[in-house]
């Protein structure tokens, strides 16, 4: 009988979010739309160059979805859904000091881990947990009433959470399953119709919007879904002359001659969306909330642990260099060719014999570089499957209107990479060692493909 694995469970997942999210959040599918215009563009402008970092397939189909949750048993469950569908958590990333606005969360992003599967569909979730335990944000009393409120809730069906299980440990679904499966891990992510109880929104809104928009309610909801796009210069000129309002600027790098790293995104602003409340005195109004947004992003080559320190560096210089030419800024800390960047150590790459090649491969090369330059392997880049604190705050941020409440007198909560991965009761991954396990392998099985021994000691 036909079985339905993870890998198909994440792309239909990914279908019937985005026919959600569409629905809801009409201006989405002016972004989809948009992205779809401006990636045709560059397609026949560019050609081949297009898919340097993806086929325009994947790159098409690829999203990233932002969820946010209350407490450790309902990022736990988090954990087992995205589980079943081949998506495991992915970088450390605690939002709390990455911004001057009240932002208590910490999160991770699901993704797919392996070659493989991103190819197939790299659909990934960034996913942030409420720091309700942190007296800087929440006093000890509000903190509590905290806790009984999202104790009484439930975001995730228990037939939800077998499913779950079952596609994990089973590693296939039936047809059946799999329609269930989707069914319910979509309708989780819906806006809820419940009625919001206004004080109680508005008493957690005055520490921080992020926090009343996830303990506020009796639900989550996916808050964006982000398309990828090859020129986001392009797509953020063409969403202006639209009419949509834009935030002021593209995260991340600037635009400049050179490859591109890392991310860059940008979105436009909430959009006010009618809610049901219950008001102070029991009955049920209309009211409107700001919190979904419309993001895109262009997605660049994984940086090393030295490109990102390098990353760090441009970025502060940046700030500081406001009013100079951001790309002549950037142009001081990073080369101008992929090449210089892989040679320096900066970007993570996989290689390729390169066939059929004359000569014995057996005179000295000294490293990967070496036969790169001489033409016996080919480099090709990693993209950037990760998000950066950096940006995600800037993202927050610019979609807050308020910027809420932090008592920086007090001490916060530890709640380190460490503690989340025991939140989560499954490998937390690491980024880096993920890109450089890969860039490892693939040197590995070329060199033996050549036959061919390094005699330098490096491998890179
Ligand atoms: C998540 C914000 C971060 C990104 O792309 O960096 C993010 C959120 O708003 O919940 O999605
Ligand atoms: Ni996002």
């Amino acid at each position: 009988m036909r079985t339905v694995t993870p890998t198909e469970l994440r792309a239909r997942f990914a279908v019937t979010l985005s026919a959600l999210y569409g629905r809801e959040v009409p201006a989405y599918q002016t972004l989809v739309e948009v992205s779809h215009a401006v990636n045709a563009d560059v397609a026949s402008r560019l050609g081949e160059a297009a898919e340097r970092l993806g086929t325009l397939d994947r790159v098409t189909a690829e999203r990233h979805g932002a969820i946010r949750v209350g407490t450790p048993t309902e990022m736990s469950q988090v954990a087992r859904i995205f589980g079943a569908m081949g998506m495991h958590p992915t970088g450390y990333y605690d939002l709390r000091d990455a911004t001057a606005s009240s932002v208590p969360v910490v999160s991770t992003a699901f993704r797919p881990t392996r070659e493989a599967e991103l190819a197939a569909n790299p659909f990934r979730v960034f996913t942030s947990l409420l720091a309700s335990t942190d007296r800087r944000y929440f006093t000890s009393d509000l903190s509590a009433r905290l806790h009984r409120f999202l104790a009484a809730r439930q975001l995730f069906p228990p037939r939800l959470l077998t499913l779950s299980d079952r596609a994990e440990g089973d590693g296939a679904l039936t047809p059946a399953d799999a329609e269930e499966f989707l069914g319910l891990a979509t309708r989780s992510f819906a806006l809820s119709p419940e009625p919001i109880d206004r004080a109680w929104y508005a008493e957690l809104e005055r520490v921080s919007a992020v926090a009343a928009d996830i303990g506020g309610v009796s639900s989550t909801h996916i808050n964006h879904l982000t398309p990828r796009v090859l020129d986001i210069d392009d797509l953020y000129a063409r969403m202006s002359q639209r009419g949509i309002t834009m935030i002021d600027a593209i995260q991340g790098p600037p635009p400049w001659a050179g490859p591109d790293v890392l991310l860059r995104q940008t979105s436009f602003r909430a959009l006010a969306e009618p809610r049901r409340f219950r008001e102070p005195d029991g009955t049920i109004g209309e009211g409107s909330l700001r919190v979904r947004f419309g993001e895109v992003e262009a997605r660049g080559i994984a940086l090393t642990p030295d490109g990102r320190a390098r990353y760090d560096h441009a970025v502060a210089d940046l700030d500081a260099a406001a009013g100079h030419d951001p790309a002549t800024v950037w142009a001081r800390h990073f080369p101008r060719s992929e090449a210089e960047l892989f040679a320096g150590g900066l970007g993570f790459y996989t290689v390729t014999p390169v066939a059929p090649r004359t000569g014995s491969g057996q005179e000295p090369h000294r490293s990967v570089g070496d036969l790169v330059r001489s033409g016996w392997l080919r480099a090709e880049p990693i993209v950037y499957e990760d998000f950066l604190p950096r940006s995600a705050a800037g993202i927050f941020q610019s979609n807050l209107t308020d910027t809420g409440s932090k008592d920086a007198g007090v001490g916060g909560a530890v709640l380190d990479a460490t503690w989340l991965e025991g939140v989560l009761g499954r490998p937390l991954h690491d980024p880096f060692e993920l890109y450089g396990n890969q860039q490892r392998t693939s040197v590995a099985a070329a060199l033996q493909r050549l036959g061919v021994r390094l005699t330098g000691d490096r491998n890179d």
